[in-house]
Order: C-alpha cells, then sequence, then structure tokens
C-alpha cells in the first residue's frame, strides 16, 4: 500500500507574508472568510491540476507524448484582488470576489508545441464537469504588447465538506517559448515601473521572432511525425 501525503494547507500557506505586507487586512474586514475563500480557491486548483495531469498520463502511456511541460499555480495576492476590484469600481468585500473575479485562482500550462495547447484545451473544455465560461485566444489574436497565451475561464465543482461550490479558474496555455516571453516582458516591466515606446517596440519585435520559432518547431514537429 502506497502512502498519501496530504498537503497540510493552513492560512499561513494560503495567506503568504504579503497579507501583513501589503496591509491588506483592512479590506478584508472578516479575515476568517476570507482565508475560506482562498482555500477554496486553492482546492479549485488542486482539482483542474489533477485533470491536467490524468490527461498529461493518459497521452504520455497512450501516444507515448507528454504535451505538458510543466505547471504552475498561484492564488492572487489579497492587495492585487482588493486592487483589482476597487479599479472596477466594486467594493472590497468577499462576495464582490466571487462575483466579479475570474483569476484569483489561476494556472498556467506550459506545453512544448501550439498544438498542444489546443489540444489540452479541447480536452478540458469536454470534461462534463467543466463549464467554460470565457475563452481569450491571445495566439490567434496578440496582445498589442506582443503577448501571446491561450486564456480559459473556466468553472468546476469543487466538493467540500457540507456543501458543493462552483469554483472559477483561469487557465493559461502557451508554449515554452510564449512563456519565455511573457515571464521576461512582465519582470521587464515590473522591475522599471514601466518601459519606453522603444522598448516595447524591441519587445513586440521579440515576439514575433519566437513566434515564428514556435510555429517553425510545430512544422518540424509534423514533418518528423509524418515521416
Ligand atoms: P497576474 O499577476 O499574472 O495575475 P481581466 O483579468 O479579465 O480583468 P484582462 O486584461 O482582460 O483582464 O485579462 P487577460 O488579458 O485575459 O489576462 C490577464 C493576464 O494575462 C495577466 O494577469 C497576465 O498574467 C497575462 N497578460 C496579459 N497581457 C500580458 C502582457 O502583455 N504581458 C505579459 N507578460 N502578461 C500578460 P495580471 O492580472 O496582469 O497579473
Amino acid at each position: 500500500m502506497k502512502d498519501v501525503n496530504l498537503m497540510r494547507i493552513n492560512s499561513d500557506t494560503l495567506i503568504p507574508k504579503t497579507l501583513k505586507d501589503d496591509n491588506a487586512e483592512q479590506y478584508f474586514g472578516h479575515i476568517k472568510e476570507f482565508h475560506e475563500l482562498m482555500m477554496r480557491y486553492q482546492c479549485a486548483i488542486l482539482e483542474v491540476e489533477t485533470k491536467l495531469q490524468v490527461l498529461n498520463n493518459d497521452m504520455s502511456v497512450r501516444h507515448n507524448r507528454n504535451p505538458i511541460e510543466f505547471i504552475k499555480s498561484r492564488i492572487k495576492k489579497p492587495l492585487s484582488i482588493a486592487n483589482k476590484l476597487k479599479r472596477r469600481g466594486f467594493e472590497v468585500n468577499n462576495e464582490n470576489i466571487t462575483a466579479h473575479l475570474n483569476d484569483v485562482a489561476g494556472i498556467r500550462v506550459v506545453c512544448s508545441f501550439i498544438d498542444d495547447i489546443y489540444e489540452i484545451a479541447e480536452m478540458l473544455a469536454r470534461q462534463n464537469d467543466i463549464t467554460v465560461i470565457e475563452v481569450k485566444d491571445y495566439i490567434k489574436n496578440p496582445k498589442e504588447t506582443g503577448y501571446r497565451s491561450y486564456h480559459m475561464i473556466i468553472e468546476i465543482p469543487v466538493f467540500f465538506s457540507d456543501n458543493v461550490m462552483n469554483m472559477r479558474v483561469e487557465v493559461q496555455i502557451r508554449t515554452i517559448a510564449m512563456d519565455f516571453w511573457a515571464s521576461l516582458e512582465h519582470d521587464l516591466k515590473y522591475k522599471n515601473d514601466g518601459v519606453s515606446a522603444e522598448i516595447k517596440q524591441e519587445l513586440f519585435e521579440c515576439a514575433k521572432t519566437i513566434n515564428e520559432t514556435d510555429i517553425r518547431m510545430q512544422q518540424i514537429r509534423d514533418k518528423v511525425e509524418n515521416a
């Protein structure tokens, strides 16, 4: 028999030090309810991560391929939650988090090839217990920054001790190359508090080059598979 290591989650794991650093406690009056809500989002992440893992295992054994390179997940920081609600003109409270924010629970799925992205997205969307709320295809329609990625907002039922809740999760699916660009671009912008138009243009050009490489890698794979 194999031991299952239960993840020991407490509020320190869920609500990191940032709660204090950001002084966000002031926004979430009922802090216990806020922790509880974050725990629910964390559980939704677990559910979706397991689904992705199952898909990858299945593809690996039956088709000898691993479409997913790696998966990252995060719960949005309390201050980011509060700021986003305020930006949109909503009062900062737990009800408005569930009613108006779709990206409190976020999962990033990094795939090898462009086709893998659409395959994973389709396999997820086909599952009976998943409802696709919204899709933004920034691969077919890149953002003006050059950002490419496939975004899905999905809803999944999570069974808790005394109730079932439909929880929303944002799933961002992208290639290693798209992820490489997005991570560096994000860091450069964040660290420098914004960048000049010239740098933006350079970043845009890099995104284009990276996309061309992604397309060539896909073509090479198609040739190898059809050889
Ligand atoms: P974080 O820390 O990643 O959560 P919405 O979220 O619906 O209010 P929007 O902008 O319509 O707003 O959502 P969208 O475009 O579907 O996705 C927003 C997320 O995509 C961002 O999350 C980033 O993770 C990523 N993203 C979008 N555009 C860019 C871009 O130009 N560069 C990079 N590096 N990432 C981008 P957050 O909330 O900004 O932050």
